[in-house]
């Protein structure tokens, strides 16, 4: 399957790609939750889900391989480095009881993705302590024991783990493309930056495209099996 993207084609084999949708938490997309209390507009975020639930099924519905993941610790938060944590909000950090239970920790309940986008049988959901979705998750044997060469993004927020996971992927050897229309930030500004970063110098980091792209190139290929 080929996709007009940016700044080149981007061919892909369904097979051997996945579509990996970062941190869709309800602690950083739901009113009342961790991101709106520290300040952000949560509808910027919330404004792309309808984009992310359009491709979702679509994939889905074509038998792709769909990862999500989730910003999450430990309860004892064992795996949370102190320089991670003492450098958030001093008002709410990592840990600490916020609205929708202990910030981000694992299986609290801001910690879970939203239900318009809620993991189904067979898709994987990845916890990780990090920005970025390779860091001590296991992610990428994962992918290699499948077969998996090239990943598609959407998620939250642009420029912190979704970059920050195309480029642990990018180095890792894969062909990322970013979705932008199924990804935010609460700076639209870092957004716009960070996805021309991505496609600079010839796909420094990967491509672009959008969602509606994708489908299309989904609809247009051959059925499987
Ligand atoms: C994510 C963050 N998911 N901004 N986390 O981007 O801290």
């Amino acid at each position: 399957m080929r996709i007009d993207a940016r700044p080149f084609a981007y061919d892909f084999d369904l097979a051997s790609t996945a579509l990996v949708l970062i941190d869709m938490q309800r602690d950083f997309i739901e009113p009342g939750g961790f991101g709106e209390t520290l300040g952000n507009d949560v509808s910027l975020l919330a404004a792309i889900v309808p984009a992310t639930q359009a491709v979702l099924a679509a994939w889905r519905q074509a038998g792709g391989l769909v990862v999500h993941t989730r910003e999450a610790h430990r309860p004892d938060l064992s795996d949370c480095p102190p320089a991670k944590r003492l450098r958030g909000a001093p008002s709410l950090r990592i840990g600490d009881e916020g609205p929708m239970g202990r910030i981000l920790v694992a299986g609290e309940p801001g910690n879970q993705i939203i239900d318009a986008l809620a993991p189904i049988e067979g898709e994987w959901v990845i916890d990780k302590p990090g920005k970025g979705a390779f860091h001590a998750t296991g992610l990428h044997e994962l992918l290699q024991a499948r077969g998996i060469t090239h990943l598609v993004f959407g998620g939250v927020t642009t420029e912190v783990c979704v970059q920050t996971s195309m480029r642990e992927a990018n180095d890792r050897g894969y062909d990322c493309l970013l979705l932008e229309d199924c990804t935010e930030s609460y700076f639209p500004q870092f957004k716009a930056a960070a996805v021309e970063m991505i496609r600079a110098q010839g796909a420094i980091v990967g491509w672009t495209a959008t969602g509606p792209q994708l489908m299309a190139a989904l609809a247009s290929a051959p059925p499987q099996g």
